[in-house]
């Protein structure tokens, strides 16, 4: 996998995004490619962030295709596959060449014709440092356009915090089973949650980018 302006697709930004295969021709056959991205420090971080990127694939169905994976610092980690087969993630729970690299079978396989916005959340990551890589793994055969991705982006979430409640009692302030002490104004606990977006500009990283081909 690459970065650059290609000429197959127009980048979900232009002009340039990441790719498989060339900026201009289709993959390899038996190719293990990895986008790798800077080293996060999450150790702050108490809440599992959200993930986001745009992507666009023209690749053997079932065969070939691409996942995203994370490793951490904690102990006994290895890189592990993000995200599960869901509408907002993963379109194929069987793609035998991700499978056959030991990634399990899970990723994104087939042909989609416009640039779709996927995210999940990066489990198991808050905490630590964390490292991520979109990987890509063909078979022997029928090679197609690959795999592009743009405009990544990392949510960072605060704690939720708990706002006490407001109750009026009305009557006596003494409790008893009396109905008249039931409470007649009580908002329920409201749970807030701050957001705010870190967008990570691979691009501008790129220095730190390594790329491997297998
Ligand atoms: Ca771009
Ligand atoms: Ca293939």
């Amino acid at each position: 996998m690459g970065f650059g302006n290609p000429k197959k697709i127009l980048a979900h930004s232009p002009l340039n995004c990441f790719t498989n295969g060339g900026l201009e021709g289709n993959y390899s056959n038996l190719e293990l490619s990895h986008v790798l991205s800077p080293v996060f420090d999450l150790r702050s971080v108490t809440v599992d962030p959200l993930f986001s990127f745009w992507i666009l694939y023209q690749t053997e169905m079932n065969y070939d295709g691409a996942l995203v994976q994370v490793i951490t610092s904690r102990p006994y980690d290895t890189w592990r596959t993000i995200g599960t087969l869901d509408a907002n993630w993963y379109n194929n729970g069987d793609v035998s060449a991700l499978a056959n690299a030991g990634f399990g079978g899970i990723g994104w396989s087939g042909t989609i014709n416009t640039w779709v916005r996927k995210f999940t959340t990066l489990t198991s990551v808050s905490g630590s440092y964390m490292r991520l890589r979109v990987s890509f793994a063909s078979d022997s055969s029928d090679e197609r356009l690959g795999f592009a991705f743009d405009d990544v982006s990392i949510q960072f979430q605060t704690a939720p915090t708990v706002q006490p409640s407001t109750r009026t009692n009305s009557g006596t302030n003494i409790p008893t089973r009396s109905t008249s002490n039931i409470p007649t104004t009580e908002t329920s606990n409201v749970i807030s949650m701050a957001t705010n977006t870190m967008v990570i500009n691979w691009f501008v990283s790129c220095a730190l980018i390594v790329l491997f081909f297998h």
